[in-house]
């Protein structure tokens, strides 16, 4: 090899570097109503232990920057922290669009386990679903037809809070835990429509090396 072929190699992978830290993929991260979508945004900013979160969040932030850096590897991604009461359903959607979301990170918790009348998360899930799912960006008035590089590349669907329900449900294997049940038709959906949806399990609130696997791990594989 040359010196000069072996410079160029070594400015291309330098170039490649510096695309990756410059070009920011785009996550969306949603998901009901306190299930830990603000902590997590608290951790990819902070890493380490996010104090409680208080305040609701109102509307859609601004979308920002994360740089996550795990076994030597950097991936930088751009998040908007959004609300995941129902009035907000639109903007989740409005994200997505906007954005051009390649990943989308769905965020539940165990609440339907514990409370089988609160199906608040399988709602939203259902939403989520049939937006990502359908043809066109209005679905109800069947306007403005997506094109195929509209569609997410993966969807994740991370179980929240697991330090407080490790040691309540019966389970083999994480991938067969009882906590993703309710959610497998929207999953099939998903991936009938050649979107691979993957499970995960994380503590958004403490363990910052599970929340930057998982990231890292969707953009590595998909
Ligand atoms: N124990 C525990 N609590 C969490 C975790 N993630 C979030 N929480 C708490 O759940 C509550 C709601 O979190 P928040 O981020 O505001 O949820 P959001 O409404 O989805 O943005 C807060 O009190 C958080 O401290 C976690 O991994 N473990
Ligand atoms: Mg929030």
């Amino acid at each position: 090899m040359s010196v000069m072929t072996g410079f160029v190699i070594i400015m291309a992978e330098q170039i490649g570097l510096l695309w990756k830290k410059l070009h920011a993929v785009p996550f969306g991260v949603y998901g009901a109503s306190k299930v830990g979508k603000t902590t997590l945004h608290h951790q990819l900013r902070t890493r380490g232990e996010v104090p409680r979160i208080k305040e609701r969040t109102v509307g859609r932030g601004r979308a920002t920057r994360k740089s996550i850096k795990i076994d030597g590897d950097q991936h930088t991604i751009r998040t908007a922290d959004i609300g995941g009461e129902t009035v907000y359903w639109g903007e989740w959607l409005k994200d997505m669009k906007s954005r051009k979301v390649k990943y989308i990170i769905f965020m539940i918790d165990d609440r339907h386990m514990d409370k089988h009348y609160d199906i608040e998360q399988q709602l939203c899930w259902t939403f989520l679903v049939d937006t990502i799912c359908s043809r066109y960006w209005d679905a109800i008035n069947r306007r403005q037809k997506k094109k195929n590089h509209d569609y997410p590349v993966a969807v994740g669907l991370w179980a929240n809070k697991f330090d407080l329900w490790k040691d309540k449900y019966e389970y083999e294997d994480i991938q067969n835990h009882p906590i993703f049940e309710s959610f497998k038709d929207g999953m099939q959906k998903l991936n009938d429509k050649g979107i691979p949806c993957y499970k995960y399990i994380v503590s958004a609130k403490s363990d910052s090396e599970m929340v930057y696997r998982g990231i890292a791990t969707m953009i590595e594989d998909y």
